[in-house]
């Protein structure tokens, strides 16, 4: 980099300091960590973009930068900050940043207790409904490893700490959940945490807060009841955001689905058709499929694909089940012969690809109906487990949605 061109100021090497280098990989950048350079994360310290642009106080020219990008664990009361302050740099959270490039809907969640929880539970209930949706930030996603990637909803986990170098977190909406004394050793009174946690509003089309609690502000958009304890005040806090942005649940079917595992009876999708689509990729034998058959049976019949790998297993008494209870079956995967030999009289179509299974359900799957993917095989065959052959299936019907 030539000498005299201006740059930004990356202000601390963690986590952090490593996603804004990576966003400003082809534009001139330094980094400034407080730190010896031994005792940096081992993998920053390997990353040739920190090695290359880590420079001391020294080596900081003030004139040159452009703006500044603060780590949240980047002491405030540092001299190079004040100098920055002096010659009006502006100096921005790694969130704040996200939210300038990023065009997606933002929720931002914050509170002394909970926010994590929340903020995972929204990223699933939101992507539950259908929409693209996830959790970052302080949860230990740094925001800007997901600047170039586009999703309905960003779900940001905000600590005091980014709220505090933050001048203008831009949001859709904000949710407040709680405040307690927490982190006074950087904040010093507790008068001025209250009022950084606060500030999360300062700039929000939608703001909700804790109505029983007395520490968050009293003129807000919305307000959840936070009264009983953190684990009912947290779902409250969820469904709140939910009705907020249009996405309906009642309680109950928030409380009932926050435990349910992932790939186990998952409804994700109901599409234009009012065809809900179920993921239980956990389905890894006959026994597995045959619970899924009988929990969702009745008098609309059932569309179901399986397949994939046998492990030696009898599909007689599955095949008897498909036949009662189902419409239609595709069959996919290396022992889908197995399978075709049990059902010689029955609607059955079979896919040579995982491509192929979804375009095919999709096409004969009816309106108004169920399509279950429970494979009653083992997955590995053509995926590398249970758990990415479910999110491939959400994934590949989810893409077909949105083209
Ligand atoms: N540090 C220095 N000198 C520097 C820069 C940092 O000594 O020049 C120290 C800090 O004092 C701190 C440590 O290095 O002890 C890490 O600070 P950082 O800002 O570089 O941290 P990152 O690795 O970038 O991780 C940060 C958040 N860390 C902090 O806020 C301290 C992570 O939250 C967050 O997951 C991550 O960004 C991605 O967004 C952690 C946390 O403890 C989990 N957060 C606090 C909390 O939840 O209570 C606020």
């Amino acid at each position: 980099m030539h000498s005299e061109e201006k740059y930004v100021l990356i202000l601390g090497a963690g986590h952090t300091g490593l996603s804004a280098t990576n966003f400003l990989k082809t534009k001139n950048f330094k980094i400034f960590d407080t730190r010896n350079f031994i005792d940096l994360p081992e993998n920053i310290k390997n990353n040739f973009l920190v090695k290359e642009n880590l420079i001391s106080e020294d080596g900081i020219n003030i004139k040159l930068i452009d703006y500044v990008i603060c780590s949240p664990g980047f002491d405030l009361s540092h001299q190079i900050i004040k100098k920055l302050k002096d010659k009006n740099i502006r100096i921005k959270s790694d969130i704040e940043v996200f939210i300038e490039n990023n065009e997606s809907k933002i929720i931002l969640v914050t509170g002394t207790n909970g926010k994590t929880t929340v903020s995972l539970l929204l990223e699933k209930f939101i992507s539950l409904k259908g929409y693209s949706s996830k959790a970052i930030g302080n949860i230990g996603r740094p925001a800007l490893d997901y600047v170039h990637i586009k999703k309905d909803y960003f779900v940001i986990e905000v600590s005091s700490f980014h709220l505090e170098i933050s001048d203008n977190l831009k949001s859709d909406l904000s949710i407040l959940l709680n405040i307690s004394e927490d982190h006074l050793d950087r904040h010093k009174t507790f008068d001025n945490y209250k009022n950084i946690k606060n500030s999360i509003f300062n700039n929000s089309n939608i703001s909700i807060g804790n109505k029983d609690d007395e520490n968050i502000r009293k003129d807000l958009t919305n307000y959840f009841d936070g009264n009983i304890n953190l684990d009912i005040a947290n779902l409250n806090a969820v469904k709140a955001t939910l009705d907020n942005i249009g996405i309906n649940y009642s309680f109950e079917e928030l409380e009932e689905q926050k435990f349910k595992p992932e790939h186990r009876m998952e409804f994700f999708y109901k599409d234009k058709l009012n065809r809900i689509f179920i993921n239980d990729s956990k389905a890894t034998n006959c026994g597995a499929t045959l619970a899924a058959i009988n929990s969702i049976k009745g008098d609309e019949k059932i569309f179901l694909i399986c397949g994939g790998q046998s492990k030696g297993a009898d599909f007689s008494k599955l095949a008897q089940e498909i036949k009662k209870n189902c419409y239609g079956v595709i069959i996919y995967g290396e022992d889908k012969n197995l399978i075709i030999d049990e059902l010689s009289d029955f609607n059955k179509l079979t896919a040579d690809s995982f491509e192929e299974v979804i375009s095919l359900c999709l096409k004969v799957s009816k309106p108004d109906t169920k399509v279950l993917f429970s494979p009653a095989c083992a997955s590995f065959d053509m995926f590398k487990n249970f758990e990415d052959r479910g999110n491939k299936f959400k994934q590949f019907i989810l893409n077909e949605r949105n083209s």
